[in-house]
């Protein structure tokens, strides 16, 4: 089969379009595929899938290598679940890959559609993160093909650069004031301030569980009242010293219960911060709209969904400002391109999760889609360590406050595979420690 006619046939393009412009781009696609059938090669299909567990900055980072029937094409894609990276392992090298090998790399959401069903039951944290690394490698191979960064691949860039913010943390306002300082002093506009850990642990009494060996002489404790009176002077403490000149946000990282959230919030409208985060725990998403009727601040959430459930009414009933999806916890790009797009409709801005623990090829995914979208909001950013930008060659970087990715085609990322086992994943299994109140109650970390 090699006439024109049978390749129509063959691509179900149906009978000849008139449009010249139509015709044209026809015309290109078959001119493709008559080289490719030609040549006896038909479409490039994928041959292996790889995950690659390893920690080169103290976080468990997974990485999804693809690789195709054409030589020397293959993707990468972020699998980064820190918490439990063996279990994503096993199900993009058990479940994954025999059920990707063999199929066609262009047909990105095709493979995306039924790898996501291909479990039955889905929409969870360990598949969503396997089904991540399948599809951000796809996209990475789409852009290696196109010849163009990915971003090109979604619209092209609409600002010059993505706008972040950064991590300023200490255990008393004069820490915190030291901290904010020389992040504003390297360029950050936006600065998280957090006094200590979340929900300011150290400010907690005694922990009386611990005395009556109640739980493990290792879980942590964390009272709510410390961290309520402290955090608005931290605030004021801060707008003080340094003005309205930067951005503020704060994360309360769901540790106190969903009315004090509230009344925090209250009281935190005054310092206008930019962005107040995941008030609530995903479990307590009915308080969102009790929120929206007591206070203006702009709310942040998201890091810690993985269901549409989760997330599609929360945008379109306009309860959050910023939707902060953790983009391998949802299941990758795929499904992060088609929130963003949502929230444009609903002006809510986009904030994707961008902790030490998401891979560089997880960054650069978030940093792509940053660049192509209307509703950007800001990009958390992290800075990589030696060991990491030795790993993933082509790490996105910092600049004065803004991100930028590697301009190459694709993600920009690679990865050193030969270096890989030189930072294999600690024997800590990596578990969020518990932490409780004085009484021994489980806190929501
Ligand atoms: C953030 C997050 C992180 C998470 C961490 C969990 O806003 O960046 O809250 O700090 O706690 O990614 O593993
Ligand atoms: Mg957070």
């Amino acid at each position: 089969m090699n006439s024109r006619r049978d390749i129509i046939k063959f691509l179900g393009l149906g009978s000849a379009v008139s449009a010249a412009g139509l015709l044209s781009s026809h015309n290109q696609v078959l001119a493709q595929a008559e080289s490719r059938i030609n040549k006896g090669t038909g479409p490039i299909k994928i041959t292996d899938v790889k995950a690659f567990a390893c920690n080169p900055q103290g976080q468990r980072l997974c990485v999804v290598k693809v690789e195709t029937s054409e030589p020397g094409l293959y993707g990468l894609g972020c699998a980064t679940f820190n918490q439990r990276t063996l279990p994503v392992v096993v199900a993009v090298e058990e479940y994954l890959k025999p059920f990707a090998v063999g199929r066609n790399v262009d047909q990105i959401e095709d493979i995306w559609q039924n790898a996501y069903t291909s479990s039955y039951w889905r929409n969870g944290p360990v598949l969503n993160n396997a089904l991540s690394g399948l599809d951000q490698a796809l996209w990475d191979i789409k852009g290696k093909r196109a010849g163009m960064p990915v971003y090109e691949l979604i619209g092209g860039k609409c600002r010059f650069a993505v706008d972040t913010y950064s991590h300023a943390a200490g255990n008393s306002n004069e820490a915190l004031e030291d901290s904010v300082r020389a992040l504003k002093e390297k360029g950050f506009r936006h600065i998280r301030i957090q006094l200590g850990g979340y929900g300011s642990s150290h400010l907690s009494t005694r922990p009386y569980f611990r005395d009556s060996g109640f739980g493990k002489p290792t879980d942590s404790h964390m009272d709510p009242e410390p961290y309520l009176k402290a955090m608005p002077r931290a605030f004021e403490h801060i707008r003080n010293v340094f003005g309205d000149e930067i951005h503020l946000l704060h994360d309360v990282h769901e540790r106190i219960r969903p009315i004090e959230a509230i009344n925090l919030c209250k009281e935190l409208e005054k310092y206008h911060p930019f962005f107040i985060e995941d008030p609530f725990s995903p479990e307590d998403i009915g308080y969102f709209k009790i929120l929206r009727q007591h206070s203006s601040v702009p709310i942040a959430m998201g890091e810690l969904f993985n269901n549409p459930h989760e997330w599609v009414g929360l945008v379109s009933d306009r309860l959050i400002d910023f939707i902060r999806v953790h983009i391998s916890q949802v299941g990758g790009f795929s499904v992060a391109r088609k929130l963003a797009i949502l929230g444009e409709w609903f002006n809510v801005r986009t904030a994707w999760h961008g902790p030490g623990d998401v891979s560089p090829v997880g960054h650069a995914a978030n940093v792509h889609l940053d660049y192509a979208s209307h509703n950007f909001g800001i990009q958390e950013a992290v800075r990589f360590t030696e060991a990491t930008q030795e790993l993933f060659p082509g790490c996105p970087h910092v600049e004065n406050g803004f991100m930028y990715v590697n301009e190459a085609p694709g993600w920009g990322v690679d990865l050193r595979e030969d270096l890989a086992s030189k930072y294999p994943l600690p024997d800590d299994p990596g578990y969020w420690r518990p932490i409780r109140r004085r009484d021994g109650t489980a806190v929501r970390p």
